[in-house]
């Protein structure tokens, strides 16, 4: 067993994170530096990148699920799912034109977004609760871009690093949930205008509230809740698409429309 971080290194490994992302310049992993860091100390770095956003002015908007579908999973080599926040400066408008200048090696993840209406907390949360508590639903590209080389990571390095969270973009259409099946839900992604991708939303762990559901429950462990008026992403329903500058990245929803974003 490796000797418990101290508080003096969870702050240097945000540091790092922090550098990593605002050159946009890889680093590595951070279990190759700091072998010995924990789930709950990944979290704790997360926790800490999240204060310094926040301090430095932005808005905590929502938060996302990652790897919780088998495609994701198998894409990175990471079976356990978890989970990142969202800030106001990492959203963009549909349709819009994303530069690739601060990113390292962005991906595009097409997502079941959910918008809370009320406030979720506990580790026993439910789908029923979830679907209960949501506003609407509407589709959403994410833009993932880990901080670490080769975009190759193990779970705690991954959650230290807000789970990739780079952009994101909602679009489509919302609608409640009561008038769909979440799970039959198909999605098709294009790439300049070319199929790269297709499944559908059970791909996400059966039913994408179940994944809001285990953020519920992540947030619980960490005293923390999901507030009424969160836009939740539920995880990539493919595997992540990568992206250049000159890509246009569509992603077409059954009954939710279509939402698209380019890179420049
Ligand atoms: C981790 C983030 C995964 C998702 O939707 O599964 C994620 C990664 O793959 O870099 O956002
Ligand atoms: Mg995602």
């Amino acid at each position: 067993m490796s000797k418990p971080l101290a508080p003096e290194d969870l702050a240097r490994i945000a540091d790092r994170l922090e550098r990593a992302e605002r050159q946009g310049a890889a680093i590595p992993k951070v279990t190759d530096d700091y072998p010995g860091l924990g789930l709950s100390e990944a979290y704790a770095v997360q926790s800490e990148l999240r204060r310094r956003r926040v301090a430095a002015g932005e808005r905590v908007v929502g938060w996302k699920a990652g790897l919780t579908s088998k495609a994701k999973m198998v894409q990175m080599g990471v079976n356990v799912p978890g989970i990142g926040f969202l800030t106001s400066a990492m959203a963009c408008p549909e349709n819009s034109a994303v530069s690739t200048q601060r990113l390292i090696h962005p991906r595009v993840e097409c997502e079941v977004a959910f918008m809370m209406r009320d406030t979720l907390r506990g580790r026993d949360c439910t789908r029923e609760e979830v679907l209960a508590a949501t506003a609407f639903v509407f589709p959403a590209l994410e833009i993932i871009d880990s901080r670490f080389a080769g975009f190759k990571f193990d779970l705690h390095s991954v959650m230290a690093d807000n789970a990739s969270s780079a952009r994101f973009v909602g679009g489509g259409r919302a609608r409640r949930v009561h008038d769909l099946d979440l799970r039959s839900l198909g999605v098709v992604m294009e790439k300049n205008g070319r199929i790269v991708a297709t499944a559908s939303a059970a791909a996400v762990m059966g039913h994408p509230a179940d994944a809001v559901a285990l953020l519920v429950a992540v947030l619980a462990d960490m005293d923390e809740e999901l507030p009424g008026g969160s836009i939740v992403l539920s995880g990539g329903i493919t595997e992540a698409i990568p992206v250049a500058a000159g890509d246009s990245m569509v992603a077409r929803f059954q009954e939710l429309g279509s939402v698209s974003v380019h890179f420049e």
